[in-house]
């Protein structure tokens, strides 16, 4: 009785207990347990978990990403959500290591009952996180997740967010397209970070493969805050290129600091430096900071310039790439969901089963996004095609810049 009961269990939550989850309140129950909490019924939501660091350093990273999450919210909402049935996303705060991203995977799967998850901000928390809903069978989309190997961690991970492999080269391409002359590079990462080192054996290859020498390679931690050791070594072998992979607060003390020792050359900064957050770090010395972009504001069409108006109108800026690629990522949850509810009502599955279909779905789709059409191997890498290079320009005071996109 009791088990026949549970497979008649939908997913679905009213409003009002989904607003008591989040605010804290227990009622947690397990996956497939009957519960009073789940009912269908007409004010039904469909739940998505959003893991992003909202508090730590990584917050500088995850704030653009939860601005990206809640522009698709309103945005598929207004548009009539899963065919009539509004979407709810359901944040919980990864904050900056392991085993918060755990832990919020953990109340999003167990409590809030989330079809699938997006997130989390870092690789280094993915790693660890990952397999937590992968052996729960729930569907990860990984929106700023950048290192080898990401897809590879089960069947239930995905990612929306290029690997280094592709987006980082575009950056050391483009710098010897700015300056011809370089010769010696000196590459930094930050070796307590999954992304950092998978990023930097991309750019030391890269290196490699433009005939460029690398004079050295200087590690640091991401919580460090004095770079003039390693800045110095770089300095005093007369590098001619400095590429840095590290996180935003460590990279932009960083960039600050080789200015200040006299570097004049070129900079490379890596994804995890990929923010405006930066610019209140190394102020007017991140000028000239060269960034590969997965993203452009400018991309064609018309999804492209409907979230980039709601994001300038919001935030008088331009949307930067965590932004779009998280926006990207509901988007493929939304659409998935769309494809799936069409096929069999998806308030009909009980929640296993939905979770199982809507990542066979999300593996199927094609999807027109902020980021231009994307599709995924049947690993769960992203497929997408367009690519671009930004450089950072400040005002002479350091207290704004922008990303100017290279032609
Ligand atoms: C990763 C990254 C970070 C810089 C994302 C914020 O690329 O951890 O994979």
């Amino acid at each position: 009785m009791k088990k026949s009961a549970a497979l008649t269990t939908t997913f679905f939550v009213t409003l009002s207990m989904l607003l008591t989850a989040c605010s804290g309140a227990s009622n947690s129950t397990n996956i497939g347990n009957t519960s009073q909490n789940e009912t269908t019924n007409t004010s039904s939501v469909i739940p998505i978990g959003i893991a992003f660091a909202q508090t730590s350093n990584v917050a500088l990273l995850g704030q653009e990403q939860v601005a990206g999450a809640k522009i698709a919210e309103k945005y598929f909402n207004d548009k009539g959500g899963i065919n009539g049935t509004p979407i709810k996303l359901v944040f919980q705060d990864t904050s900056g290591d392991e085993n918060g991203a755990i832990n919020a995977f953990q109340t999003l799967i167990n409590k809030d009952k989330v079809v699938g998850i997006v997130g989390p901000t870092l690789s280094q928390q993915a790693f660890s996180a990952d397999p937590v809903a992968d052996r729960g069978k729930v569907p990860v989309l990984a929106a700023s997740n950048t290192a080898a190997k990401i897809p590879e961690i089960g069947d239930y991970v995905a990612r929306v967010s290029a690997p280094s492999s592709v987006v980082a080269p575009n950056s050391i391409k483009a710098a010897l397209k700015l300056n011809p002359n370089i010769k010696k590079v000196a590459v930094f990462f930050a070796q307590n970070d999954s992304y950092s080192k998978s990023e930097t054996d991309i750019f030391q290859k890269t290196v490699k493969d433009q005939n460029l020498e690398l004079v050295t390679v200087q590690k640091f931690q991401t919580s460090d805050t004095d770079f003039q050791t390693q800045a110095t070594n770089a300095i005093n072998l007369k590098a001619d290129l400095v590429i840095i992979s590290g996180l935003a607060a460590d990279g932009g003390n960083l960039v600050r600091q080789l200015r200040e020792l006299g570097y004049k050359g070129l900079i490379v900064g890596g994804n995890g430096l990929n923010t405006s957050n930066i610019f209140p770090v190394c102020k007017a010395l991140c000028d000239g900071v060269l960034i590969a972009q997965a993203y452009s504001p400018e991309h064609p069409g018309e999804i492209n310039s409907t979230f980039r108006k709601a994001y300038t109108e919001q935030y008088k800026k331009e949307p930067p790439q965590f932004t779009a690629q998280a926006f990207s990522a509901v988007q493929v949850y939304v659409e998935a969901l769309q494809a799936l509810d069409k096929k069999t009502k998806v308030n009909t599955l009980a929640l296993p089963q939905l979770r199982n279909e809507l990542n066979k779905q999300i593996l199927a789709g094609k999807y027109n996004t902020p980021l231009g059409e994307i599709a995924f191997t049947p690993v769960g890498e992203v497929v997408q095609k367009d690519f671009y290079v930004a450089q950072i320009k400040m005002d002479k005071d350091g207290n704004q810049g922008q990303f100017a996109f290279l032609k």
